[in-house]
């Protein structure tokens, strides 16, 4: 069983990554709710992630969205992350909101828009040579509408051309991390639809090269947990893009809508070592905070996620095995559910405080003024949102 010791360790190490456009302004197609003193530029976003960090403790890595992010000068984004306490996390490629990816980026039937997207994706890895991020993050919308449109097996040959010269331009512990999605925008066929096809691609690549589970890119009733732990068997989870869904891609807080699936996915997680940071699985929220506040927003979220690690450290391990050893159906269901049960507030409150951090960061938060400052001081300007 993990000590008690065992389980504070590990929920001190933890760390969890924070994305860019989770601080600006998002919405649906219908509408984008603006929201007062959200950023106006990719310096902002990244004060606003610093103060997650600074009432949470374990969220010191931004990832950034390029063009999204795109600045001037990388390093001095570096420094300025690094002068509020957190560093820059996984650059994430943008090859889906140009009008020449209308039927696909690195998968176009065009070899002239498939140049392009690559060469977008080259440039990413030198924002990453430039602010010393370590993973380059790959999602694609590449995919057909309609039965005939394209040619779904000379698409897989043009995407799995367009990753090996990405892969082979990283150097020393860079990576390329390749998520899925099993739909939207395209409607019938999807290049990346699936973890098989991420993980068939990566096994190719190579070493440096694993999966993103992000979990609002799954069909409905999609058992995630298995997927979680049979890429972690083969060594293959890269990295977490964590939201939660009631419908599709819902990009909602993390453990709003299913705590429990959350608690079932740490705990396959915990069982295939993916809390030790040789396994250098990246706990990343992909969210958009469309109608609440976005600092909360993101503060609560990765105390969800800190909730639901702690639950399935608090899973006795020991019980656990020796009631599946015996056939024991429902007492390995209980000791399962005997560690969800558990409240672990006040466990995360007492390491906070050990830390040197307010028990209660969303409170904490609250008094400190900050989202009435940046109310004030960002006025004019344009405010930086999902896509701008
Ligand atoms: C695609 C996705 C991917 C993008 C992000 C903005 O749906 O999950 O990770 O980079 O949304
Ligand atoms: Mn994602
Ligand atoms: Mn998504």
């Amino acid at each position: 069983m993990t000590t008690a010791s065992a389980v504070r360790a590990a929920l001190k190490g933890q760390q969890i990554e924070t994305p860019s456009w989770a601080y600006g302004n998002s919405g649906t197609r219908f509408k984008v709710f603006a929201q007062q003193g959200v950023p106006r530029d990719p310096f902002e976003k990244i004060a606003d992630a610093a103060q997650v960090h600074a009432f949470t403790g374990v969220a010191p890595t931004v990832s950034l969205h390029i063009p999204w992010d795109k600045v001037a000068d990388y390093a001095a984004l570096a420094k300025h992350a690094a002068d509020l306490g957190v560093r820059i996390g996984a650059i994430n490629a943008n090859v889906f909101q140009d009008d020449d990816y209308m039927l696909g980026s690195v998968t176009n039937p065009d070899p002239r828009i498939r140049r392009k997207a690559v060469d977008h994706l080259l440039e990413c890895v030198d924002v990453m040579d430039g602010t010393g991020s370590r993973d380059l993050k790959l999602w694609f919308s590449d995919g057909t509408n309609y039965p005939g449109q394209d040619d779904i097996r000379a698409r897989q040959d043009r995407l799995a051309e367009a990753l090996a010269e990405v892969y082979a331009r990283l150097t020393g512990e860079q990576r390329l991390i390749l998520e899925y999605k099993f739909f939207e925008p395209a409607f019938y066929t999807t290049d990346v639809p699936d973890w098989g096809t991420a993980y068939a691609h990566c096994l190719k690549l190579g070493e440096r090269a694993k999966v993103v589970v992000d979990t609002g890119h799954h069909a409905p009733g999609t058992n995630i947990e298995f997927i979680v732990a049979f890429l972690l068997r083969e060594g293959k989870l890269g990295a977490f893009d964590f939201n939660s869904r009631f419908y599709a891609d819902d990009d909602l807080m993390v453990g709003a809508a299913d705590p429990f699936q959350l608690f079932r996915i740490m705990h396959e997680v915990v069982r295939g070592g993916g809390l030790d940071p040789a396994s250098e699985v990246a706990f990343m929220l992909d969210q958009c905070h469309n109608i609440e506040p976005k600092i909360p927003g993101q503060i609560r979220s990765v105390m969800n996620v800190q909730e639901a690690t702690a639950k399935a450290l608090l899973v006795d391990a020991d019980a656990l095995a020796a009631a599946q050893r015996a056939g024991d159906v429902l007492g390995a269901n209980a000791v399962l559910m005997d560690a969800y049960n558990t409240d672990v507030r006040a466990l995360l409150a007492e390491l906070r405080d050990e830390a040197g951090l307010a028990p209660d960061p969303m409170a904490a938060y609250a008094r400190s003024g900050y989202a009435e400052r940046i109310k004030a001081e960002r006025v004019g300007g344009t405010q930086a949102g999902w896509g701008a």
